[in-house]
């Protein structure tokens, strides 16, 4: 009698254990993924209709004195300056034209009714003749986010997050690769390489996929954006931050355009 109670008690325990687990392992999704038919206040998620979405295309100036590159001081690390030929320069502030370059544009705000399946895709950060490639980079929250060594030499990956675990991985070898993924939406990520000060890269992790950067020609465009009133921001390592509030309706493309100025303060 002894033994059948005692079994029974952990036939419970098992069952009771098993539930909690189960849990858990729902609430973590439910922040994350769309597999989930409700958001966490309990309210429906809007399902977006891939026939009614819109486009935001633009371009992001700069207003003002044009300024050179800053050279970078490669001078003291061989394993670096012989992919440069000598000279080098930093990317903090790429201006062509009157055009400006690696501005993360995002939807900041009205995509709260939403959820979104991160990609299986990957997103790869490179690290190429001592520089990180690309400088500025979008990835969505669990999405495989990859860390490439193409240099024959050690570079290590510092992140300095404040919303997700911070981590510092050596990447000894050329062809190296590490695979990460962030567990929260952060704005923004800094990376470092301890060894090479002047490698210094940015990731933003979102919980959409409705961001770009701009490219050489200071453009950019965000697509299927379901139709819907939203909060745009433009992001800059140096030049700070702009918003915008635009209404998108569907199957409408509409224009946008930022400009930023030099501003002596950091
Ligand atoms: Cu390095």
């Amino acid at each position: 009698m002894n033994l059948t109670f005692i079994a029974k008690i952990i036939y419970i325990f098992l069952i009771v254990s098993s539930l909690s687990i189960q849990g858990c392992g729902k609430k973590e999704n439910e922040n994350s993924s769309s597999q989930t038919p409700t958001s966490q206040n309990n309210k429906p998620t809007l399902s977006i209709d891939p026939q009614k979405t819109g486009t935001i295309s633009g371009k992001v100036l700069f207003k003002g004195q044009a300024l050179q590159p800053k050279e970078l001081p490669m001078g003291g690390n061989p394993e670096c300056s012989t992919f440069h030929q000598g000279k080098a320069y930093s990317e903090e502030l790429l201006v062509k034209d009157g055009a400006l370059q690696n501005v993360f544009i995002y939807i900041k705000e009205g995509l709260e009714q939403y959820s979104f399946t991160p990609p299986q895709e990957p997103v790869k950060l490179n690290q190429a003749k001592c520089l990180y490639s690309p400088h500025v980079v979008g990835v969505q929250v669990n999405q495989p986010f990859i860390l490439v060594n193409s240099d024959p030499t050690l570079h290590n990956v510092h992140s300095y997050s404040q919303a997700n675990e911070t981590w510092n991985v050596g990447m000894p070898f050329e062809g190296m690769e590490v695979t990460k993924t962030f567990s929260k939406s952060e704005i923004m990520i800094t990376l470092k390489c301890d060894l090479h000060p002047w490698m210094i890269g940015y990731v933003v992790v979102l919980n959409h996929p409705y961001f770009a950067v701009t490219d050489a020609q200071g453009h950019f465009e965000i697509k299927n954006l379901p139709p819907g009133k939203y909060v745009i921001e433009a992001w800059h390592e140096k030049l700070g931050t702009q918003d915008q509030t635009i209404e998108i309706n569907a199957q409408e493309t509409k224009e946008l355009e930022f400009s930023f100025e030099f501003s002596s303060k950091k």
